[in-house]
């Protein structure tokens, strides 16, 4: 498994995470991260873990099946998390001399599945304030166009915070904060924004910030799975901040008060690299 990217991350790339939010970046992870993902993602759903949600309702075809923090539980998200090219990639786009990572997020749709993923934005969901938090969304399947996640061009610079909610029924979270307000329905007026979106293959990955509103839809194939591991990422100035109400994940135990630095056990320093 290659520990540092395939290819060097440009700073057209850079400069597109930066002012648009979203970048595709092709051709980073070699075959082997994406077979070993894919056997922990088999073992995940057949045993998920304690945070497991199921979007599809019964009766409905597919399925929408959502986990997370697989990394403390199997070996490949693990090493995904501690010694993958990742952090480097994190580093370079956001330009940190540090990076920690903050938690996973499994998001399979299995052929026929019809639910979309709701527009959303991630920061709001975290306790976490500061501008350096990026996710990287990777493919285990060739992911069409049509099937792909699509992202709002720019709006991580709007300066706006909008209301998380559930990806089931869309129902809000029990969070509040004065900044939030409610999503925009960017389906109805699609046309007033610019989306970015694009067919990725395993090996490829889609980074974003969070704050860059996106979405789903279903996954009209019957014939192709959409599998998805999806990373969070947080650099230098990102800072545990206190949430009043149901944050999402949920993870417990890590000991941070605000104005923490996002580091520890639960949220482990990977760059740089830990001396051998
Ligand atoms: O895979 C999806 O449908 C959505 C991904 C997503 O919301 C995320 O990675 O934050």
């Amino acid at each position: 498994m290659n520990r540092e990217p395939l290819r060097r991350i440009t700073d057209e790339e850079v400069e597109r995470y930066r002012a648009d939010g979203a970048v595709c970046l092709r051709g980073l992870f070699d075959r082997d991260w994406i077979e070993a993902l894919a056997r922990d993602i088999e073992a995940d759903m057949a045993a998920p873990g304690p945070m497991v949600r199921i979007n599809t309702p019964p009766g409905n075809p597919g399925l929408f099946f959502v986990d997370f923090q697989l990394w403390r539980r199997w070996p490949a998200c693990r090493d995904f998390a501690l010694n993958s090219p990742a952090a480097a990639i994190a580093a370079a786009l956001m330009g940190s001399p540090t990076i920690s990572f903050y938690h996973d997020h499994l998001l399979v749709k299995e052929p026929g599945t019809l639910e979309p993923t709701p527009w959303h934005h991630d920061q709001p969901y975290y306790p976490v304030d500061g501008d350096q938090i990026v996710s990287l969304w990777l493919p285990l399947d060739p992911v069409a166009r049509e099937t792909s996640v699509e992202y709002v061009k720019g709006s991580h610079r709007w300066g706006r915070w909008f209301q998380p909610r559930f990806f089931k029924n869309a129902t809000d979270l029990a969070v509040s904060d004065p900044r939030f307000e409610p999503v925009p329905d960017i389906d109805a007026a699609r046309d007033r924004y610019v989306l970015l979106g694009w067919t990725v293959e395993p090996g490829d990955c889609i980074a974003f910030h969070g704050l860059t509103l996106h979405g789903a839809p279903g996954n009209a194939s019957l014939a192709r799975r959409r599998r998805a591991y999806s990373t969070r990422w947080l650099g230098a100035d990102a800072r545990y901040a206190e949430r009043v109400g149901q944050i999402s994940p949920p993870i417990e135990g890590h000991g941070l008060v605000a104005g923490d630095r996002m580091e520890c056990a639960l949220f482990p320093r990977v760059w740089p690299r830990p001396a051998a």
